[in-house]
C-alpha cells in the first residue's frame, strides 16, 4: 500500500453542522459548536470529519448554493472560528475536509448576478445558457430539452431580461457552471488551492459526476430522468485530471467525490488507484434498494438480497483496482436503523444498529458514519406537512399532493416519515435536557421525541450502548490490514436473513455473521476454525450454529 494513503486507515465522520451543536443560542448548530464537540469525536475515535457546506449561502438548499466560496456563513460564525476549530482539531489528530460544491453556484453568487444581466456580458458563458425551442409559427418557448431537475420540474428556467434559459440540475436558486468554459475552471482550481493553503485536509465534492455536460445533449430530449441525463459526462474525466494536476498533487488529502448514476466501471476511472482522479467516490446503488420506478416517494422496503449484490458487486468490481466508501447514511438519507434495521422494540433497535455497523463496516474501504448514526438516532415521526423544512420534501408534497393530486396527503406524510432527508437533520441528541442539549432556545428544526432515553451523554456512560460498541468498532477496523488489503469472498448470497462473508489476506481471515431478522437463524459456521476468536459481536458470548434475532458475530482465525 500507499504510505501517503492514510484514508485508507482512517474512519470518517460527517458533520451537518446545522443539526450539529449551537453555541450561542440561536438554535442553529455552527462551528464553535463543532470545536466544543471535538472531544467526543476524539472519544469516538474517528480521524477525519467532513463538514457539510459552510460557505455564504442564502440557503435555498442549507448551504449547497453557495455565494461566496471564500467566506463562512454568518450563522455559523467567522472564518476565525473556523480557523480555531481547524487547528483545534489538527491539535487531536483529527483531520478536516471540505464540501466542495462546484456543479453549481447559488443565483446570488456575483457571477450568476454578472451572468444574467445580458448576452454580452463577461461573466454569461460561465453558466449554461441556450435558447428555447419554439414551434414553427409561434413565439411561446419551451425549455431546451426534457431534463428534470431533482427537486422537480423543468431543469430550466427561462430569463425574460435576456429571453434564454439556464440550467439547473438542483433548485432555480442553484444554476449550473459551465465546466467547458476554461475561466470557470481556473477559478475553481484557484479556490480549491486557497482553502488547502489554509491547511485543510481534503474535499467532498458535490455530485461532480455531473459537471460535464455534453454539449449536443442539451438541446436534445433524454429517455432517463434525473440526474441520470448528465451523469459522467464526456468530459468528466479529463477535467479530473486536470484538477488533480493542477491542485490535488500538490497537496496530501483525500478527495472523495459524490457520484450519482456512477457504474463499478467508471467508479475504476474516477477512483483508480494510480491517483489521477479521485481517491473514491460514493455509489448510490445501496441507497436505491428500496426505491423504485417512481423513486423514493412510496412504502417499498428493502429486500436483503438486494443490499448484499449491491455490495458484492462492489467489493468485487473496485478491489485491486480502486477503492471503496462505506456508508449507511448521509444528510441525505433516512437513518439506517430505522431503513434496514428495526425499531419496534428497544432491544431490537440496540441490537439492529450494533448489527449493522458489522455488517458494512468490515468491508474494503473507507467507513464514513453520519452524526448521530454512533447512537442509533431514527427517523422522526413529523406529523405536519409544516414541521419539514428540507426544499426536496416541500417540493415533492405541493407537486403529488397539491398540483397534480397523484398522492392523498395521508400516503404522502408517510412516504416524506420513511424517505426524507429531514430524518437525517434532525438535532444531534446529546443529552436528556431540554432540545436534547443541541441548543438553550427552538432549534430550526423539531428535535426527535426519543432525545429523552436515546443521547450521547447516556451512551457515553453505558459500555454496551450502541456508542460503545461504535467506539470498539472503529478500534478494530481501522487498524486492521486484512479489513484494510484482505479479498471478500460471501457465504449463503441466497439467503433473505443473513449476511455472512469473509475478508482474507496472507495474514489471516476474519468472518463476518449478521442476521438481519428478528428469527433466530441456524447458520453453518464450518468454515470457521476451532480455534478462531470472537473480535467483537452483539450479545454476550456466541453459540455456534446459530444467529440470534439481529445478531452479529465477527470472528478472526
Ligand atoms: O446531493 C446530490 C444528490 O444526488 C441528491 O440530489 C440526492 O439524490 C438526493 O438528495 C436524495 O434525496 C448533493 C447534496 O448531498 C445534497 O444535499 C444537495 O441538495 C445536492 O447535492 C445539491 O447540491
Ligand atoms: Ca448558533
Amino acid at each position: 500500500m500507499d504510505q501517503n494513503c492514510w484514508w485508507k486507515k482512517s474512519v470518517v465522520y460527517e458533520i451537518y453542522v446545522k443539526s450539529f451543536k449551537d453555541s450561542n443560542g440561536d438554535g442553529i448548530g455552527d462551528l464553535p459548536g463543532v470545536t466544543e464537540k471535538l472531544g467526543y469525536l476524539q472519544e469516538l475515535g474517528v480521524d477525519v470529519l467532513w463538514l457539510t457546506p459552510v460557505y455564504e449561502s442564502p440557503n435555498d438548499d442549507n448551504g449547497y448554493d453557495i455565494s461566496d466560496y471564500c467566506s463562512i456563513m454568518d450563522t455559523f460564525g467567522t472564518m476565525e472560528d473556523f480557523e480555531r476549530l481547524l487547528g483545534e482539531a489538527h491539535k487531536r489528530g483529527i483531520r478536516i475536509v471540505m464540501d466542495l460544491v462546484v456543479n453549481h453556484t447559488s443565483d446570488e453568487h456575483p457571477w450568476f448576478v454578472e451572468s444574467r444581466k445580458d448576452r454580452e456580458n463577461p461573466f454569461r458563458d460561465y453558466y449554461i445558457w441556450r435558447d428555447g425551442r419554439s414551434e414553427d409559427d409561434t413565439s411561446i418557448t419551451e425549455p431546451p430539452n426534457n431534463w428534470t431537475s431533482s427537486f422537480l420540474g423543468s431543469a430550466w428556467q427561462y430569463e425574460e431580461t435576456t429571453g434564454q434559459y439556464y440550467l439547473h440540475m438542483f433548485s432555480k436558486k442553484q444554476p449550473d457552471l459551465n465546466w467547458d468554459y476554461p475561466p470557470v475552471r481556473r477559478q475553481v482550481f484557484e479556490m480549491m488551492r486557497w482553502w488547502l493553503d489554509k491547511g485543510i485536509d481534503g474535499f467532498r465534492m458535490d455530485v461532480i459526476s455531473l459537471i460535464s455536460k455534453d454539449p449536443q445533449m442539451l438541446c436534445t430530449d433524454s429517455e432517463v430522468k434525473g440526474h441520470t441525463a448528465c451523469a459522467n459526462g464526456p468530459r468528466v474525466h479529463e477535467y479530473l485530471r486536470e484538477m488533480r494536476r493542477e491542485v490535488l498533487n500538490s497537496y496530501d488529502i483525500m478527495t472523495v467525490g459524490e457520484t450519482p448514476a456512477v457504474t463499478v466501471e467508471e467508479a475504476n476511472q474516477y477512483a483508480s488507484s494510480d491517483r489521477k482522479e479521485l481517491d473514491m467516490v460514493f455509489q448510490f446503488e445501496l441507497m436505491d434498494v428500496d426505491g423504485g420506478e417512481s423513486g423514493k416517494w412510496n412504502d417499498t422496503r428493502y429486500r436483503l438480497k438486494d443490499v448484499k449484490q449491491v455490495l458484492r458487486k462492489w467489493q468485487k468490481g473496485l478491489h485491486g483496482q480502486a477503492w471503496n466508501s462505506l456508508f449507511w447514511n448521509n444528510h441525505d438519507q433516512p437513518r439506517v436503523v430505522s431503513r434496514f434495521g428495526n425499531t419496534a422494540t428497544p432491544v431490537y433497535w440496540e441490537k439492529s444498529a450494533k448489527m449493522l455497523a458489522t455488517a458494512l463496516y468490515f468491508l474494503q474501504g473507507t467507513p464514513y458514519i453520519y452524526q448521530g448514526e454512533e447512537l442509533g438516532m431514527t427517523n422522526v415521526a413529523f406529523q405536519e406537512i409544516g414541521e419539514f423544512r428540507d426544499i426536496e420534501s416541500l417540493n415533492a408534497y405541493r407537486e403529488y399532493v397539491e398540483v397534480k393530486h397523484q398522492i392523498s396527503h395521508e400516503d404522502m406524510m408517510r412516504y416524506l416519515r420513511k424517505s426524507s432527508r429531514d430524518n437525517a437533520r434532525t438535532p444531534m441528541q446529546w443529552s436528556d435536557e431540554p432540545y436534547a442539549g443541541f441548543s438553550v432556545c427552538e432549534p430550526w428544526i423539531g428535535v426527535n421525541d426519543n432525545y429523552r432515553w436515546m443521547n450521547a451523554s447516556k451512551q457515553q456512560k453505558d459500555p454496551d450502548s450502541i456508542f460503545c460498541y461504535y467506539k470498539k468498532l472503529i478500534g478494530i477496523v481501522k487498524n486492521s490490514d486484512i479489513i484494510r488489503d484482505g479479498d471478500y469472498m460471501e457465504y449463503c448470497e441466497d439467503s433473505e436473513k443473513v449476511y455472512l462473508y469473509r475478508r482474507s489476506s496472507p495474514e489471516g481471515a476474519i468472518y463476518v455473521m449478521c442476521n438481519f431478522t428478528s428469527e433466530v437463524v441456524a447458520v453453518d459456521e464450518s468454515m470457521v476454525a476451532e480455534d478462531a476468536v470472537v473480535l467483537i459481536g452483539n450479545y454476550d458470548g456466541h453459540r455456534r450454529g446459530v444467529l440470534r434475532e439481529y445478531e452479529a458475530v465477527v470472528w478472526l482465525k
